[in-house]
């Protein structure tokens, strides 16, 4: 086969930014499958070119004028961005491909844009794709392998990209790794609640760890993991026979529930630094932080006795909540996190909005058949910028009263002062102030404060989250045009809205097969 000009793109930023925080930070959040197929197309004998979009790159000039064909990885808050650039390379001749979350959640709505939609994807699919290379228009095709790969390039294959990537990040530069795919948990609003567990191999890992221990003085490793050290003692092994203790600094995205104090212990010792539990909820989900059937106030002793046990042994803790669920109802969960925080203030609280990506989690068929989802533009479905699910207990602004009350109480000075006093270590305590002060703290109350002021004061905006127009607020409208900035002129007729039921419309016409792989087809295409 004949050698291509390869692209590939990794949007983390959805369009130009000069934030201060995405400037230190989104080089550390690149994603591992940029890399990976980057590798695979180099193995292949293909030119490839890899960027990392954090928002300050110039992508018409760091990606080649004239590739073959361009790969976009995308999250759907940047799948407007993401759609723009397809639009803009296939004006150059380029084939283009869309494959992570924002593919896995609306592949009927990729197609109209990409000549080739991914779903699970492994080295064949990819070389299949590199072999048929051709446009598929105006429907492009929607692929998927049967199941998530069985291995992946280590980091020494990795390296050139990684390093290229870290370059851009001037103070701390965190390495992506996994150990594992899918999970064994099953929570019916995420993408990865029908996937199975699939630890990788352990011997790759301690390699990856060895190597990268020849690459810096104190790497940081930040584990992709959906659920970190569900094997636990393998996971730990592989740390101890690799790494003598304390050289390389982990984060990890690990349940409570896994979390004993003897555990914790040997998360210290191998040098664990932060760790970002899934509390979620103070009446449901109990399995995620073994508290089992116990709820409200005796649910927040517990967990808080928990967390501050782990912040006795790591510095960092982010614990995630989620607003909207149907369990909740009244003020009573957003008091029961004021509480948590007075009595855990090292604690960071990080908040989603519940959302319905899709045709990802099996809880959104439920949602779409009770005629619940809102056709939010696909950039504010990031769990903040917009819930697109009507809660069932709250009407809007009683929902947005509570959670900007919420977030206030969080990021208030007080709160902020506490925090920082409760913090151990100078990095996290200085990170924690950061984040309170910009987009994610103060950014979001101004924000969130806004929306609820539009809700009375704007009839057409409430009437978009009443559902009783379809037609998008000029409010978010606008938003999407200044973020994207010179890619609005590319955002193709159209993409700004999509069908919020696409999930059942494909459930109820196609083949019931496994949920996560709807509307692909996994047959190969040779
Ligand atoms: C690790 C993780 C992160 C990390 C790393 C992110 C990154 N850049 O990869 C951090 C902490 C930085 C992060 C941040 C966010 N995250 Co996150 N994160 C995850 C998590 C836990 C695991 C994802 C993962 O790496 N899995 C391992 C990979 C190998 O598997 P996979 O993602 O399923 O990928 C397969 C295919 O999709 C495909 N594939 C993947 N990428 C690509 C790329 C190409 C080009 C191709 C062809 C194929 C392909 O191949 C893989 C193998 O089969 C998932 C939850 C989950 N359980 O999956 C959420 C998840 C992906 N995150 C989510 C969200 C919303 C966010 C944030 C917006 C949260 C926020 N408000 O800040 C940010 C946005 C970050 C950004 N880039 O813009 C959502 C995304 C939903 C969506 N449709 O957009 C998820 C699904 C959680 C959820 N709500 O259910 N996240
Ligand atoms: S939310 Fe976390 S624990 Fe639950 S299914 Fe998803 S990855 Fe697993």
């Amino acid at each position: 086969m004949r050698k291509l000009s390869i692209g590939i793109i990794d949007l983390v930023a959805k369009g130009p930014t000069k934030a201060f925080w995405s400037r230190v930070m989104s080089p550390n959040f690149a994603s591992i499958m940029p890399q990976v197929i980057g590798t695979w197309c180099e193995q292949a004998g293909h030119e490839v070119s890899l960027i990392c979009y954090t928002g300050r790159e110039n992508l018409l000039e760091e990606v080649p004028e004239k590739v073959d064909i361009l790969f976009i990885s995308s999250f759907t808050n940047a799948a407007h961005l993401a759609c723009a650039l397809s639009n803009l390379f296939r004006s150059r001749g380029a084939v283009t491909v869309i494959g992570g979350p924002h593919a896995r959640c609306y592949p009927d709505d990729a197609k109209k844009y990409f000549d080739y939609v991914l779903g699970f994807t492994d080295e064949t699919l990819i070389l299949d794709v590199l072999q048929d290379c051709a446009q598929h228009r105006p429907e492009g095709i929607c692929l998927s392998a049967g199941q998530h790969p069985k291995h992946l390039p280590s980091v020494a294959q990795r390296w050139r990209f990684i390093e290229q990537n870290l370059r851009k990040a001037p103070f701390i530069k965190i390495v992506p790794m996994i150990s594992s795919l899918g999970c064994p948990y099953s929570c019916g609003f995420c993408i990865d609640s029908s996937v199975p567990y699939q630890p990788l191999d352990a011997d790759m890992i301690k390699q990856d760890l060895r190597f990268l221990l020849g690459k810096f003085d104190r790497p940081h490793v930040g584990w992709h993991d959906p659920s970190y050290g569900v094997r636990f003692d393998e996971c730990m092994d592989a740390i101890e026979e690799a790494v003598p203790p304390g050289r390389i600094d982990f984060i990890a995205e690990t349940p409570l529930s896994l979390l004993t104090e003897s555990r914790v212990k040997r998360l210290e010792r191998n040098g664990f630094k932060a760790l970002l539990p899934g509390i979620e909820s103070w009446y449901d989900l109990g399995y995620k932080s073994r508290t089992g059937k116990i709820t409200g106030m005796e649910k927040v002793k517990q967990i808080s006795e928990h967390v501050n046990m782990i912040l006795r042994h790591v510095p960092f803790v982010q614990t995630n909540f989620i607003f909207g669920l149907d369990i909740d109802n009244g003020p009573e969960p957003f008091r029961l996190t004021k509480r948590f925080l007075d009595l855990t203030p090292a604690a960071f609280p990080a908040y989603s909005l519940i959302s319905a990506f899709g045709q990802a989690a099996p809880l959104n068929l439920e949602y779409q058949r009770a005629n619940r989802i809102l056709p939010f533009p696909f950039q504010f479905l990031d769990n903040n910028g917009a819930m697109n699910v009507r809660p069932l207990n709250y009407d809007w602004p009683g929902f947005y009263d509570q959670v900007i009350d919420v977030t206030r109480h969080s990021f208030s000075r007080r709160m902020i002062l506490k925090r920082f006093a409760a913090t151990r270590e100078w990095a996290p305590r200085w990170l924690n102030v950061v984040r309170a002060i910009s987009t994610e703290g103060r950014g979001r109350i101004r924000y969130f404060s806004e929306v609820r002021r539009l809700l009375d004061g704007d009839r057409q905006f409430r009437s978009f989250f009443e559902q009783e127009t379809t037609e998008i607020p000029e409010f978010f409208v606008q938003r999407i045009r200044r973020a994207l900035g010179q890619f609005w002129n590319w955002l193709p007729d159209g993409a700004l809205r999509h069908n919020p039921n696409a999930y059942l419309e494909a459930w109820d016409t196609q083949e019931k097969s496994q949920s996560a792989n709807l509307a692909f087809s996994t047959k190969s295409m040779n």
